[in-house]
């Protein structure tokens, strides 16, 4: 059978939302800090069950990367994207089998039948969104099952790669297999940082990577704390931006391009040409009604979703960034990380 060729590749943690209303006690109940992600300890897994029994909790798919690439297939013909990640062989892999098919999302998950499928609890107090990880399964994806000759040779026949920064406490040897490949190849290399926690805690596997990345996506949160690992506290967010893209490259043929979201506030972009200042500039947010906006829950991973779309299109950085937003925008409106049916056109 021919190798099936594909435009981008994501990779990262495959979880299933459960997502419902909470409030702020139920926050302190289970030890959370509002619009935080954490990966759950044994005395706040009883979150799960609570969310499902008490707060009419929806099981929705998620994954951070998992949304870009559904959301990076909404806007491209069918099969323009494929996903991995692992996954258990239950009902919850089940539904996101079912959903991306649905979606026109190729999947090839590796399947750890011997752990459950990893899940989020999501707690939306008004517009936001704490988050609860149990990475389950998805903790369990190895390097082997990137590296079995089908796998590979779709690799291969892959021109574009995004990595979620979640997947940095799962498998950088992964990861770098996928950044070297492109670095040796002249493809892009996309990457998030995804949450503070992983400047933070998982500072060693991310400077590895960096020198890998043609493109960077954080927020506000996330590029303050990757400027304050490296020493520089107390600097703007177009400071920080600039720093994260003068850091070392690898492919000195692509520029680095970081893109910094902050809410409805500017998003800032960095462009680091070889040899050259770096080029910040500011895109306004269009403005959304607050009634409008449905929950949070996934809608910096629309944002990537849409400008990975662009990026596949061959679109100038400022289209890139109008996709992101408009997806973003359609995201907010749906209930989690989702994307409305029947599809709208950009
Ligand atoms: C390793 N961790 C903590 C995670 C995640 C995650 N995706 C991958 N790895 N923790 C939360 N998420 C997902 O983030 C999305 C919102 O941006 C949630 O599943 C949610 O859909």
């Amino acid at each position: 059978m021919s190798t099936p060729k594909f435009k981008l590749l994501c990779l990262e943690n495959p979880l299933l939302d459960i997502q419902g209303k909470g409030d702020e006690a139920m926050l302190k109940q289970y030890s959370l800090k509002l619009d935080d992600t954490l990966l759950a300890e044994d005395h706040q897994m009883g979150l799960y069950e609570d969310l499902i029994k008490n707060h009419n909790a929806k099981l929705i798919p998620g994954g951070a990367a998992q949304n870009t690439a559904r959301g990076a297939q909404y806007m491209l013909p069918p099969k323009s994207l494929w996903y991995i990640g692992c996954v258990g062989d239950d009902e919850y892999a089940k539904t996101l089998r079912e959903k991306c098919a649905e979606q026109g999302l190729h999947v090839e998950y590796s399947v750890d039948s011997t752990t459950p499928t990893g899940k989020c609890g999501v707690v939306i107090t008004g517009h936001h969104r704490t988050m609860l990880t149990h990475l389950a399964a998805a903790n369990n994806y190895k390097i082997d099952h990137l590296q079995q000759p089908h796998i590979w040779s779709m690799v291969e026949n892959t021109d574009i790669f995004y990595v979620g920064g979640y997947h940095l406490t799962v498998s950088p040897p992964a990861a770098m297999a996928l950044a070297k490949h492109a670095a040796e190849k002249n493809k892009i290399f996309m990457l998030s940082l995804s949450a503070g926690f992983i400047p933070q805690f998982f500072k060693d596997p991310l400077a590895e990577i960096l020198p890998y990345c043609d493109y960077v996506f954080g927020n506000e949160n996330e590029a303050k704390t990757w400027a304050e690992t490296q020493g520089h506290a107390d600097i703007s967010i177009p400071e920080c931006a600039k720093l994260l893209a003068k850091t070392t490259k690898v492919n000195t043929k692509r520029p680095r391009v970081v893109i910094i979201t902050q809410g409805t506030d500017p998003t800032i972009v960095a462009v680091a040409e070889e040899g050259q200042e770096v080029d910040i500039k500011e895109y306004s947010v269009p403005v959304i009604e607050s009634n409008l906006i449905n929950d949070t829950n996934g809608a910096g991973d629309a944002f990537a979703g849409g400008f990975c779309a662009g990026v596949v299109e061959g679109d100038s950085l400022e289209l890139c960034i109008k996709k992101g937003q408009w997806l973003a925008r359609l995201g907010l409106q749906e209930l989690g990380p989702s994307y409305p049916y029947p599809k709208q056109t950009f």
